[in-house]
């Protein structure tokens, strides 16, 4: 007995660090995790045998980490996000344990090719975009900080739908990211939580005081699935943990009560459905009662996870704040706030107010958008039907804080209708922001200007309310993955010129500043553009049979479509070019050769942003085939923009576009990985671009547009975007062959409603900003053309960046409103 459990305490440990000790566990892995010898081994089983071994050198680490953590007791983060858009494990695990030139050398000593491994690795795409890509980077930084943080999360059986497309057309295929085996998930069935939903509550009495309880319908249960979240070579490896919904047992007995057995069996996948896919939209959700489960299932089982499980037992819950802080990424996870109330004050029995300040200082709250119909609201019937316990709380919380402002504000109405989280019309429902904003210790924005603006015109009430509340913290990526990994040859002239200390430390790339002034060092650096742009011409080629022309300037537009991200704009300056070459008003061989580089995926039931998707491609069709371009003009429009496709195109590019209207991209986190990776931006005076320029300096940035102010003096005067059309003879001519159906072989009605659209609402100004980009452009030509002088602009960019990186964010995110410490080992 005795003997067993000493064998059961000892340590853990990783297979050695040598080509010896990788080859040895690997064909391990391969024969009895895999059950296959090498001779009859598949690429799928290779790729799998290779990630499990890469999972034993975490193991120790992960271990240890959990270990000296209980022991710490340590405030932790809780990052809640229903979104984590992880991208590729397998590099960045050999990165994060300095493995990626011992398994190279082992692999090829069994004939394996590393690089065909990688790329059977599909990534886990359980995000849309900018929101769940920060999530990621978020907890990469706090890995590699040493920052105690669980990521919690849904683990959606089908992550962002893949894009096709079908004459131009997008076509959504479903994601099935799992089909082929996940080898970096640790399931825990044993340690499911349950979720209950539905029915109503009722009044008991508990010894003479009166307390409420929810008698509910239905339930489901939750299985963690735990993700390692390695830090960069530090010995530190954090958790992300995401929920997938089960059926419960009561879904059994429903099965001998009926008598319905098919039936009832059938009835189980009705809680599975929970975790079943993502919704696909970017900062424009539908609200779906689906997607309010989701919401609720992931807060209920995190919750109920870090109470019961992360917590010793004998924890006293009113020290809660000092282990946690629960960061909600967005409004999509607020519902954890009545979640946490009516755990406190409906199981553990305390007081409201002992609750309710226990509450509002476990949470904080992320706003990432401005625009109004991004700002979450749940219909009061639906969240009533669905938990009615959580209305009753969510008005309790709301009466309390509205009797708060009538004492400030005595008789001001029309303040307490503003400032209700209820709100009455068009429909009387639950205005999510408001609450995160009412409960949560504190409030950020991503961006300077974006809080700014968040201040003042979103939640202007708030913000007098509560000054203190309120504050920024300008986004960060991590510098991992999208410098080291996706740009190994500018990471090593980077490391050879200032050492390899940036890769934790960003800021210290204003080393290279002087560098900018050194002709030698910028050869170099074009050297490794020139690489870049090679690298992605071979996958671009392999991948969809595109074949970029040598030697041409690469302006990349990647991120959502949407209507105020502006691709239209794009669109247009490509056709007036077009336009005007065909038309012999400009000579193609005057303007250097680009290549006009599209990504982007649309929610598949926004029909404009499906239809500009269309126009891309009709135009770029028309574009590529036309002799008259003389190859001035190639527009490319890979399908299936992910973070693996960004790992290769943006290392790549010259010119970052990020051309949305003013005021309206909270941050942007595109424009900082092109940035670091020496793109130079054209950019509006918006969300980070803002940040960037005043960084990298004026003259080494390309700004137009109008600013913020003048968009909203244009709006209240009354925009009328036929002006532009009637004045501007460039522009006119541009829409004018949109609209003759030249890019839809003479169909004028395929493209009709787009045209429509710019002429008579044109919510984003793009006509407004059209002659201020087509000049912006100009200059970029201009520029491109004296190639020593843009090759030390994009250096710069480099070297001025370093404040972009996700380890400075969460540097801030603790500073301003976690108060976290690192765990070190003593
Ligand atoms: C999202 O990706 C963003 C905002 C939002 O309300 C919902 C989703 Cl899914 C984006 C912002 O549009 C972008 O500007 C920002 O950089 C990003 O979130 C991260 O903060």
């Amino acid at each position: 007995m005795t003997e067993n459990r000493a064998n059961s305490t000892a340590p853990v440990t990783a297979p050695q660090h040598s080509v010896e000790g990788f080859v040895k566990e690997f064909l391990r892995e391969l024969h009895f995790g895999q059950g296959v010898t090498m001779e009859r081994a598949s690429v799928n089983d290779q790729y799998l045998a290779l990630a499990r071994t890469v999972r034993q050198y975490l193991m120790a680490r992960w271990l240890e980490t959990a270990r000296r953590q209980r022991e710490a007791q340590a405030k932790s983060v809780a990052y809640l996000s229903a979104e984590y858009l992880l991208g590729r494990q397998l590099d960045n695990a050999l990165l994060a344990t300095d493995l990626s030139e011992i398994v190279e050398e082992g692999l090829a000593s069994l004939g394996i090719d590393l690089a065909t491994l990688r790329d059977q690795e599909v990534e886990p795409g359980l995000g849309n975009g900018g929101l769940g890509r920060l999530a990621a980077c978020f907890i990469d930084s706090l890995a590699t900080m040493s920052v105690p943080c669980i990521g919690y999360g849904i683990r959606y059986e089908y992550g962002i739908f893949r894009q096709t497309f079908v004459d131009g057309f997008q076509v959504e295929q479903a994601d099935s990211w799992l089909s082929l085996g996940s080898p970096w998930e640790f399931p825990h069935p044993e340690a499911a939580v349950t979720v209950h939903f539905g029915g109503r509550t009722e009044k008991y009495d508990d010894e003479g005081v009166e307390r409420t309880r929810w008698v509910p319908a239905w339930d489901v249960l939750g299985v963690p699935y735990n993700y390692m979240v390695p830090g960069y070579r530090n010995g530190r490896v954090n958790t992300l943990r995401l929920w997938s919904a089960q059926a419960t047992n009561a879904f059994d007995l429903a099965i001998f009560n009926s008598g319905e057995y098919v039936d009832a069996v059938r009835a189980q996948t009705f809680a599975e459905n929970i975790s079943k896919v993502l919704y696909p939209e970017d900062s424009t959700p539908q609200g779906k009662e689906l997607r309010l489960q989701q919401q609720y299932f992931f807060v209920a089982c995190s919750i109920r996870d870090f109470v019961d499980n992360v917590l010793p037992a004998d924890f006293d819950l009113h020290d809660l704040p000092s282990r946690i802080i629960f960061q909600l990424n967005d409004t999509h996870p607020v519902i954890a706030v009545p979640e946490l109330m009516r755990v406190l004050v409906d199981e553990k029995k305390w007081d409201w107010d002992e609750a309710w300040a226990v509450t509002q200082r476990c949470f904080a709250y992320t706003c990432h958008t401005l625009l109004p119909e991004a700002l979450e609201v749940w219909p009061v019937e639906l969240l009533g039907r669905l938990l009615p316990r959580h209305l009753e709380i969510i008005y309790r919380i709301n009466d309390d804080f509205l009797a708060q402002v009538a004492q400030r504000y005595p008789g001001d109405e029309l303040r307490l209708r503003r400032m209700s989280i209820i709100a009455e019309h068009p429909e009387r429902s639950v205005r999510m922001a408001f609450l995160a904003t009412v409960a949560g210790a504190k409030v950020n924005g991503v961006a300077a200007l974006h809080s700014q603006l968040l201040r003042d015109k979103v939640l202007p009430d708030f913000s007098e309310f509560w000054p203190d509340k309120f504050t920024n913290v300008t986004n960060g990526v991590t510098p991992r993955r999208f410098v080291r990994l996706a740009n190994p040859a500018l990471s090593e002239l980077i490391t050879d010129a200032i050492g390899p200390g940036w890769l934790t430390d960003l800021a210290r790339l204003r080393e290279m500043e002087p560098l900018a002034d050194d002709a030698d060092f910028r050869e170099k650096f074009r050297a490794v553009k020139a690489h870049n742009k090679q690298r992605l011409n071979d996958l671009l080629q392999r991948r969809d049979g595109i074949t970029l022309p040598g030697d041409a300037m690469l302006d990349v537009m990647v991120k959502r479509l949407h209507e105020y991200k502006r691709q239209t704009l794009k669109v247009l300056h490509i056709v007036s070019l077009y336009e005007r070459i065909v038309s012999g008003e400009l000579d193609p061989t005057s303007i250097p050769p680009r290549v006009f580089a599209f990504g982007a995926k649309a929610a598949p039931g926004y029909k404009m942003a499906k239809q500009t998707i269309a126009l891309i491609n009709h135009v770029g069709r028309t574009v590529n085939q036309d002799p008259r371009v003389k190859g001035a003009l190639t527009v490319v429009f890979p399908p299936n923009y992910n973070v693996t496709l960004a790992e290769t195109l943006i290392p790549a590019a010259d010119l970052s576009e990020q051309i949305s209207l003013a005021g309206k991209e909270a941050s942007g986190t595109g424009n900082m990985k092109f940035a670091l990776n020496g793109a130079l931006t054209i950019g509006t005076d918006d969300g980070a671009n803002v940040e960037i320029r005043e960084l990298v300096g004026d003259e080494n940035f390309f700004l137009f547009g109008l600013v913020e102010p003048e968009v909203d003096a244009l709006v209240t005067a009354g925009y009328r975007p036929a002006a532009y059309y009637e004045e501007n003879p460039t522009l006119r001519r541009a829409i004018d062959l949109i609209a003759s159906g030249a890019f839809a072989d003479g169909d004028r009605t395929v493209f009709e409603p787009i045209v429509s659209n710019l002429l008579h609402e044109d919510r984003f100004l793009v006509l407004a900003d059209f002659q201020a980009y087509v000049d912006a452009q100009d200059r970029v030509d201009t520029a491109y053309q004296d190639t020593e002088a843009w090759t030390r602009s994009a250096i710069l960019n480099v070297a001025r960046t370093g404040f972009f990186s996700s380890d400075r964010a969460m540097w801030d995110y603790i500073d301003r409103i976690w108060q976290t410490q690192p765990v070190v080992a003593r």
